[in-house]
C-alpha cells in the first residue's frame, strides 16, 4: 500500500509539470519538505545548503528558459538538486524535498534530477516513471501536432492528431525519419543517458557503482548506429558517412518542433560546416581528436596525474568510452576534451554559432530529441569509427577463445508464432501508437479535461521465436548469442563477415542449460534483452495505480523494471516490401567463464531487463565478456573464425504494409 501511494504521488508530480502543482495531497508536502529545515535528513547537508542559497538569491534558471544538460550553468544547477535528492536519508525526506522544489525550478531541469535520482535511490527501485514523451510531448512531437491539440483545447473537442514525420520526399533522409523520430527510441535514448550520466561524479559511487559505463557508451551508442544502417539499406539509401569537424554538414534539417515556451527548434540549412564557438574551436576539436587517436594508436593514454594506462586490454574500451564521451570518470579531460558531447553543442549552436540571435539550442543539445537529425547517426558514426580503431589494434580472437570445445550448434531457424508462418520469414509492418497530450496543452483551473492524443505510425513486427538445435557431450550450461546483419550491401554486393561484423545488431543474449545429446532450444522474440515492452501511457498508468489503491486491480512491483531499453517494436529493421535477406548468427559459449555470479543469483540474471544495451544499474554486468563478442574484434580468417559453437542462417524480411 505504501508503495501504491508512492508510485501514485511520483505520478501526479510529473503530471502537468509546467504547471504549478494543484493536488491537494502534494501541496501538504510542498509546505514542510523545505530541506534546510532538518538538514540533519540528508547525508550531504553541504549540497542542501549549497542548493538553498541558489533557490532563495534567486538564481535558478527561469521557469520558461529553455534547460540544456550541455550548458555548464543549468548542469550544474541540475546536479546541484540531484545531489540534494540522491543524499536524503529516506524516501519521505526525498519525496517531500522533490515536490518542495519543483515549482521553485525550471520543469525540465527538475525533472531531470528528480528522475535520476528516483533511478538510482535503491528506495524507489520498481517505482515507475511515465513515458518521456507524455511527461513533455514538445520533445517529441512536431509543430503542427501542438498546434492542433491547442485548438482542440480551445474545442473542447476529444481529438486524434496524425502526427507526419518531418520533411518531404524531395530530401532521401525522410524515408528513415520513422527510426529516427520513434518516440520509443527517443526515450530509450535518453533513459541511457540518465542511468549512466556523464556527469556522475566518481564519489557517488561509494554508493553505487557504474560498472563499464565507458564501454557501454560505445556499445549503445554502436548498436544504434549499425541498427540506422540497417533502416537505411531497407529503404534503399546508402549507409551513413561518418561527419567530420573541417568539412560540411552535407545534410540540413529542419525539425519542425517547438519548446514548449512556444520558441522554435533551429533548422540548419545543406552544406554549412563547423563553426567556432566563442569558448570552442573547429581546430580545439581537431587537436583533442588528435591527441586521441594518437592514444588509441600508441596504444595506452595519459592520465591527469602523468601516469599511463593502457588501452591494449579488455579493459581499454572503458577507459577509451569515457575520454571521448567524455564523462566524468574520463582519465584526462583537460587533455583529450569531451569531444562527443562537444559535438552535440558544436551541432546545435552551427546556425548561431556566436549566439547573436538568441536562438533555443538545436535537437543536438537534448537527449530526448538528438536523433531526430540525421547528423546525430553521423556523428555517432565518426566516434563509432574511433573505437573501431581502437578494436582492429587488438588480436583477433584465438579459436580457443572461441570455442567451446562440448557443444555443436547443429541448426538455426527463427519462425513467426502467427498462424501460417513461414520458417525464416519475418514479417514487420506499420501501425499505430497514441500519445496522450494531456501534459502539453494543460491549463490550470479548467475543470474538464478533454482527451487529446497523437497518433504515430510506428514499425512494428510479428512475434516470432528461436529454435536452435545443439548438441552437447555432456551437461553443461552455455550463453546464447544472437545477432543480426544484413547479407547485402547498398550495391547489392554480399558482406564479407570481417566488413559485416562492424555492423551485427544485437538482438539477444540468454543462458542454456543442454542436457548431454541433441536439445532443441527455444526463444521467443519478446524476452529479447536488448529490449523493453511499450510503456503504459500517463492517464492509464494513473488510473491503473489508483484502481490498485482501491483493490479493484492487482500491482505486481517489478523490481527488474528498466525505463532503459531499446523499444521491443523496433526489434528488427524494416526490411524491404519484396522481402530483404538478412543473417542471423547464433554463437553458444560457456557460460561458467563468461558470467560473473558474485553480485547475481542465476534467476536474477534471467530476469535482468534490457542488459544488452543498458547494463546494470548496480553491481556488476553479470556477462564478463566485451560487449559485442565475437564480433568486437577483427576477423581475418572466416574459417577458423567459424567454430562448431557457431551457426548462421539467412532469414527474409519482407515488410507488408507502408500507410507512413
Ligand atoms: Cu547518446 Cu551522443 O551520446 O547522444
Amino acid at each position: 500500500a505504501t508503495f501504491l501511494k508512492r508510485q501514485l504521488h511520483v505520478l501526479k508530480l510529473l503530471r502537468h509539470i509546467s504547471e504549478p502543482i494543484t493536488d491537494p495531497e502534494l501541496h501538504a508536502k510542498k509546505q514542510s519538505g523545505d530541506p534546510a529545515n532538518h538538514l540533519n535528513k540528508f547525508n550531504d547537508p553541504k549540497a542542501v545548503r549549497h542548493f538553498v542559497n541558489l533557490v532563495r538569491k534567486g538564481s535558478l534558471l527561469s521557469r520558461d528558459t529553455v534547460f540544456s544538460l550541455f550548458n555548464p550553468k543549468h548542469r550544474e544547477q541540475m546536479v546541484a538538486l540531484f545531489e540534494v535528492l540522491y543524499s536524503a536519508v529516506d524516501y519521505d525526506t526525498f519525496f517531500n524535498t522533490a515536490v518542495w522544489a519543483r515549482d521553485r525550478m525550471n520543469p525540465r531541469q527538475f525533472l531531470y534530477s528528480f528522475s535520476v535520482a528516483l533511478l538510482h535511490r535503491p528506495d524507489c527501485r520498481g517505482l515507475t516513471l511515465p513515458p518521456a514523451y507524455e511527461i513533455t510531448p514538445h520533445m517529441f512531437l512536431t509543430t503542427d501536432v501542438v498546434r492542433e491539440a491547442y485548438k482542440a483545447k480551445m474545442t473542447r473537442q476529444p481529438v486524434l492528431i496524425p502526427m507526419k514525420f518531418t520533411g518531404s520526399v524531395n530530401n532521401p533522409e525522410q524515408r528513415v525519419a520513422y527510426f529516427g523520430e520513434d518516440i520509443g527510441m527517443n526515450s530509450h535514448h535518453a533513459h541511457w543517458h540518465m542511468d549512466f550520466p556523464f556527469w556522475w561524479k566518481p564519489h557517488y559511487q561509494h554508493n553505487h557503482s557504474k560498472d563499464r559505463k565507458g564501454e557501454l557508451f560505445f556499445y549503445m551508442h554502436h548498436q544504434m548506429v549499425a541498427r540506422f544502417d540497417a533502416e537505411r539499406l531497407s529503404n534503399n539509401l546508402p549507409v551513413v558517412q561518418p561527419l567530420e569537424w573541417n568539412r560540411k554538414i552535407v545534410e540540413g534539417f529542419a525539425p519542425g518542433a517547438m519548446y514548449d515556451n512556444g520558441q522554435e527548434f533551429p533548422m540548419r540549412p545543406d552544406n554549412i560546416g563547423f563553426q567556432d564557438l566563442p569558448w570552442l574551436t573547429v581546430q580545439d576539436m581537431l587537436m583533442y581528436e588528435g591527441r586521441i587517436r594518437d592514444a588509441i594508436t600508441a596504444g595506452f593514454v595519459r592520465a591527469y596525474d602523468g601516469n599511463y594506462v593502457s588501452l591494449n586490454n579488455t579493459e581499454g574500451i572503458n577507459v577509451l568510452g569515457e575520454i571521448v564521451e567524455s564523462s566524468a570518470h574520463s582519465v584526462n579531460p583537460a587533455f583529450y576534451g569531451q569531444l562527443h558531447n562537444d559535438g552535440h553543442v558544436m551541432l546545435s549552436k552551427v546556425t548561431d554559432p556566436k549566439l547573436r540571435y538568441g536562438l533555443p539550442p538545436g535537437v543536438m543539445e537534448h537527449f530526448e530529441t538528438a536523433t531526430r537529425d540525421p547528423a546525430f547517426f553521423r556523428l555517432h558514426k565518426h566516434v563509432d569509427n574511433l573505437f573501431k580503431m581502437h578494436k582492429d589494434f587488438l588480436p583477433p580472437y584465438q579459436t580457443h577463445e572461441l570455442l567451446f570445445p562440448e557443444v555443436t550448434v547443429e541448426a538455426v531457424k527463427v519462425i513467426g508464432v502467427c498462424k501460417a508462418s513461414i520458417p525464416n520469414h519475418l514479417i514487420t509492418y506499420f501501425d499505430e501508437s497514441h500519445i496522450d497530450l494531456g501534459n502539453a496543452v494543460y491549463t490550470t483551473g479548467q475543470r474538464e479535461q478533454v482527451d487529446i492524443k497523437a497518433v504515430v505510425s510506428r514499425l512494428n513486427h510479428e512475434p516470432f521465436k528461436y529454435v536452435i538445435t545443439v548438441n552437447s557431450k555432456k551437461a553443461v550450461h552455455g550463453v546464447a548469442r544472437i545477432f543480426l546483419s544484413p547479407k547485402y550491401n547498398w550495391f547489392g554486393q554480399k558482406i564479407p563477415l570481417h566488413v559485416a561484423r562492424w555492423g551485427m545488431i544485437e538482438l539477444d543474449r540468454f543462458p542454456v542449460k543442454l542436457e548431454a545429446g541433441d536439445n532443441v532450444i527455444t526463444r521467443n522474440s519478446e524476452d529479447s534483452i536488448v529490449t523493453i515492452p511499450e510503456p503504459r501511457s500517463f492517464p492509464h498508468l494513473i488510473n491503473y495505480v489508483e484502481r490498485a489503491i482501491n483493490g479493484e486491480e492487482e500491482y505486481v512491483v517489478d523490481k527488474y523494471h528498466r525505463h532503459c531499453g531499446f523499444p521491443h517494436r523496433l526489434l528488427l529493421p524494416k526490411g524491404k516490401p519484396e522481402g530483404m535477406t538478412y543473417r542471423i548468427y547464433v554463437i553458444i559459449t560457456d557460460y561458467n567463464k563468461d558470467i560473473i555470479t558474485s553480485d547475481w543469483k542465476p534467476e536474477d540474471i534471467e530476469n535482468l531487463s534490457s542488459l544488452g544495451y543498458c547494463g546494470v544499474l548496480e553491481g556488476k554486468i553479470p556477462d564478463a565478456r566485451p560487449m559485442g563478442f565475437p564480433f568486437d574484434r577483427r576477423i581475418t580468417s572466416e574459417e577458423e573464425f567459424f567454430t562448431q559453437n557457431m551457426k548462421v542462417v539467412d532469414v527474409t524480411i519482407p515488410n507488408v504494409k507502408e500507410n507512413r
